[in-house]
């Protein structure tokens, strides 16, 4: 066995962005990551709608992670924190004297019956959350000639809750410019009851989709895809899971996810089946060696990159108190972001906390559809995610909200 003071598991957004804050221990760190491409998935938003190529979203892992540390490119096959040790694929057993999991959320598309059938087969369904599956995207919306253009959101906790309509805006946009918005419809079957979770931003999207004529169906789950006979179908969550079935002529689909399969069967996750971490500290709540990161994580706010960013100077400054012997500080307030794209040139762009205040960046009302913040998603976002947090210096914009409303409002203190 291998022995490491600090190993992190995943090297996705979280992992790679801890990696890079820790690289002064050197080959002390190391990364436990198997994919040999690193990718900004934010991005596969624009890639669906043919706006960005894919290839923007890709770079090799060994580029992206810090030279300092050491990549162990393998997948964690079992965790068993008492005896500090993760096992590896290859049989390895590694050692640890500080755990950081990082290992994102799992995409379950083998859930729905057969969805993934319909991916590999049926050229008018396709999906942005899988690098697989979203270049068929913009394909699948230059074959839409009328008909239903359907756009689902599962019954799961999901990352970047937005992305599902994000897309459509994005496709309703596209229809009308090729000339077909008139014989589409373009529908929204959400799981969810509501169009996003806090109020103002679901106010601003109530709009939009009442503008846009676009049909919203609440508490719709999708279970089934038949690409053979193009129908979709969804049960009714407020009337007893009765099945409905809908023709498509598109299909869009968010895949139900949960946490990854090795975590569950391991002792660090809680009831809920993901990994148990103190809200405010990010510290295990068993195991306080043990840290977590990310979408894996219990932490109770909407899973996005804006939020690993902003947990990532948590966990540093946690991490090393704990390595020095102190406790760990309550700091994280659940700070998330989800640029909701409306077309191909304005953006809402949501930033809030663990009860739903917003906590907008910028001093005017993010709540409005502006191109500043598309210009903001689409140019300056990958830009910080390459250059600054995948360096290990982005903590999320709280510095600049402070500048930029300074003496306006006072900062809440976090009560635990
Ligand atoms: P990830 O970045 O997913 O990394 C997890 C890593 O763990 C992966 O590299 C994986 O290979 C590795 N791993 C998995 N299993 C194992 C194993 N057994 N052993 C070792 N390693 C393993 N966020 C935003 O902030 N803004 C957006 O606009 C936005 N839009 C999005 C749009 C789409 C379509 C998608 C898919 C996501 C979007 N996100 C957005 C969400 C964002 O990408 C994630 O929240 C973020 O990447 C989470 O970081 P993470 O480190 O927790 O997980
Ligand atoms: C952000 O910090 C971030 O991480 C790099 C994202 O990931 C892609 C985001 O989408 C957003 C919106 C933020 C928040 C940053 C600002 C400047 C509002």
């Amino acid at each position: 066995t291998s022995k490491y003071k600090v190993l992190v598991v995943g090297g996705g957004s979280g992992g790679c962005a801890m990696a890079a804050k820790l690289s002064a221990l050197g080959k002390d760190c190391a990364v436990v990551e198997p994919s040999d491409m690193h990718y900004y998935q934010p991005i596969w938003t624009l890639v669906g709608a043919g706006v960005k190529g894919f290839q923007s979203s890709v770079k090799p892992t060994r580029q992206v992670l810090p030279q300092s540390c050491e990549w162990i490119q393998d997948k964690a096959v079992k965790f068993d924190p008492q005896n500090n040790l993760v096992e590896l694929g290859s049989g390895e057993k590694v050692s640890y004297d500080y755990l950081i999991v990082a290992m994102g959320i799992q995409l379950d598309y083998g859930k729905v019956k057969g969805l993934i059938d319909a991916l590999e087969e049926d050229p008018a369904v396709a999906s942005n959350y899988h690098f697989k599956w979203v270049n068929k995207t913009f394909q699948a919306l230059q074959q839409v000639n009328g008909g239903n253009a359907i756009f689902t959101f599962p019954n799961t906790p999901i990352k970047c809750a937005g992305a599902p309509q994000k897309i459509m805006y994005l496709a309703e946009e596209y229809f009308r410019m090729t000339g077909v918005r008139d014989k589409t419809n373009v529908i929204y079957n959400s799981s969810l009851g509501v169009i996003f979770g806090v109020k103002k931003y679901a106010d601003a999207l109530q709009k939009v989709v009442e503008k846009r004529n676009i049909k919203v169906n609440y508490k719709h789950n999708l279970v089934e895809v038949d690409h053979k006979n193009r129908t979709a179908i969804f049960e009714k969550l407020d009337d007893n899971n009765k099945q409905v079935p809908f023709q498509y002529d598109f299909l869009h689909a968010t895949p139900p996810m949960s946490c990854p399969d090795v975590l569950k069967q391991s002792p660090l996750i809680n009831d809920g089946g993901w990994v148990d971490v103190n809200k405010y500290t990010l510290q295990h709540n068993k195991f306080p060696n043990v840290f977590g990161l990310g979408d894996c994580t219990s932490l109770p706010t909407s899973k996005t990159g804006a939020a690993v960013a902003a947990q990532c100077g948590v966990l540093h400054k946690n991490l090393l108190q704990v390595m020095k012997g102190d406790c760990a500080t309550p700091l994280y307030d659940g700070y998330t972001s989800c640029p909701l794209i409306t077309s191909k040139s304005t953006c809402i762009l949501a930033e809030f906390d663990y009860d739903g205040t917003p906590l907008e960046t910028l001093p005017f009302n993010q709540a409005k559809e502006m191109n500043l913040t598309y210009n903001m998603k689409a140019y300056i976002m990958p830009e910080i995610y390459w250059k600054i947090m995948m360096k290990g210096r982005w903590n999320g914009p709280a510095t600049f909200r402070k500048m930029l409303r300074l003496g306006l409002i006072r900062s809440k203190k976090i009560e635990v």
